[in-house]
């Protein structure tokens, strides 16, 4: 009944809500693993700090400790959200035991390792992406892939090299194209006396890295650059300018923008359009920053709007969509699914701008009435094509999935200790 009225308002101004929520279920939004554990991951001791200048900050009871609890708990999140789910996993999220040969170090994982989370998104038909984990471990020396030290670097090239097979593996296997992310946390604490040295070492190290072959429509690899972390304030080797430049170098690598990396008062939504009017295809972490942190949970805020309107405009098959962020103060499957399901509320409300028509208006210079009508956009009965839109994928509409959390609550995380 209220869908019937919204759906006519919106016709009104030639937007079609059914194709809409149509085109929106085909998106593939990737699921960040990490949220569930705050980034601790399966290959190492889970109480070792994180480091590469992130944290995760809380310490709220029921966090994910084995593969067995992440996958429940990933199994609760897909249950509450519309749209499409692709996975996304870290190295560090490696599954060893008696039939793969037990535990080996990231230089020498193989596709064997993630054969359990391929079964998994097999079973719920879903792709996966991926990402080599260069931080907390022993062989950061605090650097990685920049490292003068030479054992250290190769030891994470060939990280690196592992993670591209591995990601071949998970496109072949699952029949999604896989997104494989290099982010490295590099950079040092106080001035450096040399900045080009680490820069160079990472471009050869990338280069090493995507020496591996691989299927060029199927994988693609990303740099992802950043401004600053904690412990890492004043020099980032991986940074916005070395990203971009790397990554415009060669047909075999694209830019991965996070929001959540950048001056405060600079925003990606802006930026989307300056990398595609050059590159064919780009990546996306979705996360919010605040102040110094950079993966707070994604709402439905108006940087995410923006962003969202900007994925539709330039083309939604032409950006890679992930969300990032881990809050640890929060019950994590509610932080995962607030954040996911902010996204598909942002991404639908974008697809349901008239978006040919403000064109015209900013293209006949008629900048007043622009304004008032994108004013006006933000009043209309959005939320009625949104509990449709839940409806139609099965999913619960707004104020009926939290009840469910909290039970889920009760009955199993509750019950983790430690
Ligand atoms: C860190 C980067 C990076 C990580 C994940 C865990 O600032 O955003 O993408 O969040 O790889
Ligand atoms: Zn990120």
């Amino acid at each position: 009944m209220s869908y019937q009225e919204a759906k006519t308002k919106y016709a009104a101004l030639g937007v079609d809500t059914d194709a809409a929520m149509e085109t929106l279920k085909a998106v593939p939004v990737a699921l960040h693993c990490w949220q569930g554990d705050d980034v601790r991951g399966f290959d190492t001791d889970p109480d070792k700090p994180l480091t590469g200048g992130i944290q995760t900050t809380g310490n709220y009871p029921g966090r994910a400790r084995t593969p067995e609890e992440l996958m429940a708990d990933i199994d609760q999140v897909i249950a509450l959200v519309p749209g499409q789910v692709k996975l996304n996993l870290h190295a560090s999220y490696a599954i060893f035991d008696a039939d793969n040969g037990g535990w080996v170090d990231r230089d020498k994982l193989e596709p064997k390792h993630f054969k359990k989370w391929v079964d998994f998104c097999k079973a719920r038909g879903l792709g996966c992406d991926f990402n080599p984990t260069f931080f907390s471990h022993p062989m950061c020396d605090p650097l990685t892939l920049s490292s003068p030290n030479e054992a250290t670097r190769k030891f994470w090239v060939d990280h690196g090299k592992a993670c591209i097979r591995i990601s071949q593996y998970l496109a072949d296997e699952l029949g999604q194209p896989c997104v494989m992310n290099i982010w490295t946390g590099d950079g040092y604490k106080d001035v450096p006396a040399d900045r080009l040295g680490p820069r160079m070492r990472y471009k050869q190290s990338f280069d090493e890295i995507l020496s591996e072959p691989f299927d060029k429509e199927k994988v693609y690899p990303c740099a992802e650059s950043k401004v600053f972390g904690i412990g890492v304030e004043s020099y980032t080797v991986g940074s916005a300018e070395w990203c971009l430049k790397y990554a415009s170098g060669r047909d075999d690598c694209i830019c991965l923008m996070d929001n959540g990396h950048y001056h405060p008062t600079e925003v990606v939504s802006d930026k989307i359009s300056a990398i595609l009017a050059y590159d064919r295809k780009m990546a996306l972490h979705i996360t919010r920053g605040v102040r110094w942190d950079s993966d707070h949970v994604v709402l439905f805020d108006d940087e995410t709007r923006e962003l969202c309107k900007e994925i539709v405009r330039c083309g939604l098959d032409r950006v890679f969509l992930a969300l990032d962020y881990f809050d640890a103060s929060i019950n994590r499957i509610s932080a995962w699914v607030t954040g996911f399901r902010n996204l598909q509320k942002a991404l639908l409300f974008a697809l349901l701008q008239p978006n040919g028509r403000l064109k015209q208006l900013q293209d006949a210079g008629n900048f007043s009435r622009l304004m008032v009508e994108q004013e006006e956009l933000k009043t209309m009965p959005f939320g009625d094509v949104w509990e449709e839109y839940c409806r139609r994928c099965g999913r619960p509409a707004d104020g009926a999935w939290f009840p469910i959390i909290e039970q889920y609550e009760r009955d199993v995380l509750s019950q983790r200790n430690g």
